[in-house]
């Protein structure tokens, strides 16, 4: 699921075997959090990271395409979920190749069904365009071997966004979590601090989220029951709050900050701006923070998806992607559109995580040929 840099001791090995725990939701925490850490608490220092001697990063959680032993039935419940999903939609990418015959009517069908799907005008196009010069290419007769030259196109795009979030290379690792309101912000951070903490990782949260009172309640659940420290203040302003987070997970050789913010619309901009002042605060506390500004998307949201990754990226710089609810209505589409733009842009945005549901282990890992093949089931 992750990356981590090495780090000599403990670091790198596999997950710990708590099979029930990982199987149920976060509720199973048998002991409440300290209200405050303790300074005994206090953890491995940055030295602990061998950086220098050990530059490549290890991989720790089961990911499909390289740690199939551990953990296959949970990825392949979680593909099967994504799978389910994504059909609901009917928008029927395969239905297109139930015919005899590769023809104009053939193209004009996957045309219409990969708008349905939400891939957008451009990334429609590009497909398309793809698809048949490798028909041409390899001669391909029949449509069941198109569809699979489409699966091919479809992963060689998405392929750019798949990508480990980097763990380990600073102490603290920052992390910003933006998005819309309800997109699943602190549910993918309370998911993501089980995996981490479960793994060694000493996490704190910033509960940057001063909106709403229940918002710093929410985010304090998770901190309770991942065992992880919190810092939040009644009524705080959102950039102090980072601040004081990322001073303090300084001083206490935290291995990951991870600020929550509140949900706003990229159109309100007072809200974007406070959201900017966030990010050059956490500058201010560390001086290459933040190491991830994170943007949470709801994938139910289709083509407008693709608008949000926009707008927040020119306002903060976007280092990555978490792409939420793609159990619901999500047509899966819409990533299509962002690798076409991340292409656009240069620099890709990964998509460091897709999530399928409310549990724990509903949050996985992105992979490109997955994916691809889940769409057009
Ligand atoms: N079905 C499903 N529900 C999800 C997923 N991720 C989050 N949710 C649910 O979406 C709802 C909103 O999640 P939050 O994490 O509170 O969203 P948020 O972005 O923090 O919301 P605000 O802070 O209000 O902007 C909750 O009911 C979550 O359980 C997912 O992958 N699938
Ligand atoms: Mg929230």
């Amino acid at each position: 699921m992750f990356s981590f840099i090495k780090k000599k001791l403990g670091w790198g090995q596999p997950e710990k075997a708590d099979p029930a725990d990982k199987a149920t939701a976060p509720e199973a925490s048998p002991a409440p959090a300290p209200a405050a850490p303790s300074p005994a608490a206090a953890p491995a220092s940055a030295s602990a990271f061998g950086l220098a001697s050990a530059p490549s990063p290890v991989a720790w959680v089961p990911q499909a395409q390289d740690d199939t032993q551990a953990k296959p039935t949970d990825r392949r419940s979680w593909l099967d979920r994504l799978k389910s999903g994504l059909r609901k939609t009917g928008s029927s990418i395969a239905q297109v190749f139930t015919g005899t015959r590769i023809d104009d009517a053939l193209y004009e069908e996957l045309e219409a069904a990969l708008l349905m799907a939400d891939a957008g005008v451009a990334a429609t196009e590009h497909l398309l365009a793809d698809l048949k010069q490798r028909v041409k290419d390899t001669k391909a007769t029949d449509p069941a071997a198109v569809k699979a030259l489409l699966a091919d196109g479809i992963a060689e795009l998405l392929k750019p966004l798949e990508q480990s979030l980097q763990i380990g290379q600073h102490t603290p690792t920052v992390i910003m979590v933006a998005g819309v309101n309800g997109a699943g912000k602190t549910t993918t951070i309370g998911k993501l601090t089980r995996h981490l903490s479960d793994h060694g990782a000493q996490v704190l949260l910033a509960a940057a989220d001063t909106f709403r009172a229940a918002a710093r309640e929410q985010l304090a659940v998770w901190a309770d029951r991942n065992r992880v420290q919190i810092v939040s203040q009644e009524g705080g302003d959102p950039a102090a709050v980072t601040f004081d987070a990322v001073t303090a997970g300084k001083a206490r050789g935290c291995d990951v900050v991870i600020a929550d913010t509140a949900g706003r619309l990229a159109t309100q901009i007072h809200l974007m701006d406070e959201l900017k002042k966030v990010k050059r605060v956490i500058g201010k506390a560390m001086d290459s923070a933040p190491h991830e500004v994170l943007l949470v998307v709801d994938g139910n949201t289709g083509q407008n998806a693709l608008t949000q990754v926009k707008a927040f990226d020119d306002a903060l710089g976007l280092t990555g992607l978490v792409v939420t609810k793609l159990d619901g209505t999500a047509k899966g589409g819409v990533l299509a559109a962002i690798a076409l733009w991340s292409r656009q842009r240069g620099t890709p945005v990964p998509v460091y995580f897709i999530g399928v549901g409310e549990g724990l282990e509903d949050l996985q890992t992105f992979n490109a040929r997955e994916f691809a093949r889940a769409l057009l089931e």
